[in-house]
């Protein structure tokens, strides 16, 4: 394709598919029209694949995952399809912005942090490498909510409306349409049994082409809608009663419309059951109508489908799965488990307690009678292959999703070598035991194109001058760059495009929020989820202490730094939520103080998102990756950081172990106790107190915040932080305190060499090609899936 025939196929479908001329086309007209221009390139490698993976009768996979935090999209397919430049001259030589075109794409928010994150990582790895795929989710209506700051710095939510506007990208597909039952009764008869749902609602496809990088291959990521069987009740509006006539329709679109907004958070609620059975019943309907298309033979389900349940939202798969080989296709129900389990794998992403999925065996067999009984019967079956097993799947009348997907599944894997080995030895330890080859590692990784090819040009133009082309696709070669980086020349221009990247970020600041950045200072970020184990309030409590002692000692050496948070809390997370309040107060109190105004401001942009982070990551010299050791499953923000050259202050906690390991000890500011440390220190009750009064830094932040001094004399507004570290601080917060400090200091004390510092970015940059979401996605096909690339 060349340019002039991109600008007339952009011209076709302003007129064909908006309606519209130039003259009197809008920024959103000119997106569409790019949007189908650019989507009309896609279908070429989408059918190319389609028909290859048929041909070849080959294995494919199925992720299925409540979340896909794809972000923007358009951008990403004209990078993946190297039209670029071309769609950039052919948009411009139309009289738009180009960038203003690209930024009027909505954010797609389905999901809610690293989990739905890595799902989208994964489908771009996954076309990337020819893996025959299909991510599996739900087209939820709203994802997940807007943040804005209240005038006091309260975090206010309010609805997304990604699909407000007709979604370019996306197939509706109403013949793959399938009714989803819940509740009723079972009939049994013999071996099998007959489920009539009480109620039940249509699940209808929307595909996304999901292209990888230079168009070798493309996978569909399939998003369930939910749907009415009837859509009208006629006789109830015939008679007046308008509320009941739109009763069915809104009922049933109810399952689809909203992304639970909880991270880490099992949700005990009807609705969320409801959505994890509607898009993972649909998806097996899918899957076995595929398969049933090419053969006839059920036992040669596990050589031709992978199934990957992404966390235990979709652990339902494992008795749905038995339940419609058994009841609707006739087979034996201990070959139906083990087929089941051939297909299946399981993806542990945290070991926090309150995030691991137990439903209530009431509302279980309320909702979902017969899974119920398949449930017991699939425990009965483990009980009696492993007689010496101490626990079971359902305990106290409660179902454990995690057992229950162990169990369906052949392969269990943990996202981090740390996580992997806590996975064995704490939550998993006595099914480990018993299995002991189940249990497999892959540590999480990040897609290079969007991570570092799309958001850091700059840098990716440096990385292409001095190595070459190709390593957009085989990240390792990033290593090469090493000899270089002896170079001071070559380091001047890594300094440079940081400088470029933090300018840029800065202007952007400037227009958000009207607050001007220093640009030589150090950029220090934390963005991610709120969360008491995250630590966003170690770094809070730190600023405060700098800030106290800068005022002290104004005229003293001090390294300038602007504190960048970003993320939202669960709208019922309390305590996530005030520590929101309190950075919102101390940027408002320290960016007002003219003592300290050049050496210290703290922003914290609302809305974090996809679109945000890749506009920050680019721009930060120091990423912040300090979460109670032992609690962070992997993190994948640790990596994109690393990857574009900010140095990491963090714990030994998920994968920064790794990172710290294959960056070189020398290039990551360590600190903190490990996670059994953790764990030993808080079998001491006054691990918090003392720590505190050990420590007058410390305790000068915590009297503050008490005095008022961000709340304008209110001494009470923050007691449920302060209360909550001095009493339990379950997550040794205090105890690490002045660790964290000291290593602070040492990140001042390196940024005054700046050449040193800028060797150690880029030493961070040139060894962080192992953490690309290719080599992760590799690592699933070998040990959990067995499917070999088509490319
Ligand atoms: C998470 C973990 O908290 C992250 O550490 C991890 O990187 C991510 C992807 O594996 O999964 N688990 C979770 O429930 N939300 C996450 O982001």
């Amino acid at each position: 394709m060349n340019a002039n025939e991109l600008r007339e196929s952009i011209l076709r479908h302003l007129e064909f598919s908006q309606g519209k001329d130039l003259a009197h086309s809008s920024t959103f007209d000119m997106r569409m029209a790019l949007t189908l221009a650019i989507r009309d390139r896609v279908i070429e490698p989408w059918f190319r694949a389609t028909r290859a993976t048929y041909a070849a009768q080959s294995k494919r996979v199925y992720y299925l995952s409540m979340e896909f935090l794809i972000g923007r999209l358009l951008e990403d397919a004209v990078m993946n399809l190297g039209l670029t430049e071309m769609a950039q001259e052919a948009v411009t030589g139309l009289g738009f912005d180009f960038r203003a075109v690209l930024d009027d794409e909505p954010d797609a928010a389905l999901g809610n942090g690293g989990l739905g994150r890595l799902a989208a990582c994964f489908l771009d790895s996954m076309s990337t490498l020819g893996c025959p795929a299909y991510g599996y989710g739900i087209r939820y209506e709203h994802g997940l909510f807007r943040q804005s700051f209240g005038p006091d710095g309260r975090q206010v939510e309010d609805a997304e409306e990604w699909l407000r506007q007709s979604h370019g990208w996306e197939f509706e597909r109403p013949e793959a349409s399938f009714r989803i039952g819940f509740g009723g009764s079972v009939a049994e008869s013999g071996r099998s049994a007959v489920w009539t749902p009480e109620s039940a609602v249509m699940a209808k496809a929307f595909d996304t082409p999901v292209v990888g990088w230079q168009a070798k291959w493309a996978n569909t990521l399939r998003l369930w809608s939910a749907e009415p069987l009837r859509a009208f009740d006629l006789a109830a509006f015939n008679a007046g009663d308008f509320t009941a006539a739109a009763a069915p329709e809104a009922l049933a679109r109810t399952i689809s419309r909203v992304l639970y907004p909880d991270d880490t958070t099992a949700q005990g609620k009807e609705l969320r059951l409801k959505q994890e059975f509607f898009f993972t019943a649909a998806s097996l309907r899918d899957i076995l109508r595929r398969f049933s298309a090419e053969n006839s033979d059920l036992s040669a389900l596990p050589s031709r489908v992978a199934i990957q349940m992404n966390d235990t939202h979709p652990a339902i798969a494992g008795p749905e799965l038995v339940r419609l080989l058994t009841d609707e296709r006739g087979m034996e129900f201990e070959t139906a488990v083990d087929t089941a389990r051939a297909c299946l794998g399981y993806t542990n992403h945290t070991l926090l307690p309150e995030a691991l999925e137990r439903w209530s065996e009431s509302l279980m067999g309320a909702v979902l009678p017969r899974h119920m009984q398949i449930i017991e019967r699939i425990d009965d079956l483990h009980a009696r292959q492993h007689p010496t097993r101490k626990s079971s799947i359902v305990e106290n009348g409660e179902v454990k999703m995690g057992d229950l997907s162990f169990i369906m599944a052949h392969r269990v894997n943990g996202v981090s070598a740390l996580h992997t080995e806590l996975v064995k030895s704490t939550v998993f330890a006595d099914l480990h035991a018993l299995h002991p080859e189940r249990i497999v590692n892959e540590t999480n990784g990040v897609t290079p194109r969007r991570w570092l090819k799309g958001s850091n040009p700059g840098l990716s133009t440096l990385i292409t001058e001095t190595i070459g082309e190709g390593w957009e696709d085989d990240l390792e070669r990033l290593v090469e760059l090493e000899p270089a980086i002896e170079d001071r020349a070559f380091r001047d221009r890594f300094a440079a495009v940081k400088a470029k990247n933090k300018a840029h970020l800065a202007d952007w600041v400037k227009g958000e929020m009207g607050i001007a950045l220093n640009p030589d200072a150090m950029f220090d970020v934390q963005i991610k989820r709120f969360h008491e184990y995250k630590r966003q309030h170690l770094n809070i409590l730190e600023t405060i202490a700098l800030w106290q002692e800068i005022r002290q000692n104004p005229t003293a050496d001090w390294a300038p730094r602007v504190k960048i948070f970003g993320g939202k809390a669960a709208p019922g997370y309390v305590m996530a939520k005030e520590i929101i309040h309190l950075i919102n107060n101390v940027a408002r109190v320290v960016n007002a103080d003219p003592l300290t105004r050049d050496l210290l401001t703290v922003v914290y942009p609302a809305n974090y998102n996809v679109t945000m982070a890749e506009r920050l990551i680019p721009a930060s010299d120091l990423s912040e990756q300090i979460s109670t050791a032992g609690k962070e499953a992997s993190g994948t923000g640790n990596m994109k950081f690393s990857l574009n050259g900010a140095l990491t202050i963090g714990t030994l906690d998920g994968a920064n172990v790794e990172i710290r390991e294959l960056v070189g000890p020398e290039n990551f500011f360590l600190f903190g106790m490990t996670a059994d440390e953790v764990v030993e220190r808080r079998r001491h009750p006054d691990h918090a107190s003392s720590a505190i009064a050990a420590s007058p830094r410390l305790s000068g932040a915590i009297d503050a915040i008490e005095a008022g001094t961000f709340s304008e004399g209110d001494r009470g507004m923050y007691r449920m932080i302060t209360q909550n570290l001095r009493a339990h601080d379950y997550f040794t917060v205090c105890a690490d305190f002045d660790s964290y400090w000291d290593a602070q200091r040492r990140v001042d004390h390196a940024w005054f060499d700046r050449d040193h510092w800028t060797r150690m970015a880029a030493l961070n940059c040139a060894r962080s090609g192992w953490f690309s979401s290719d080599r992760t996605i590799k690592g699933y096909m070998n040990d959990i899936w067995n499917v070999t690339p088509m490319i």
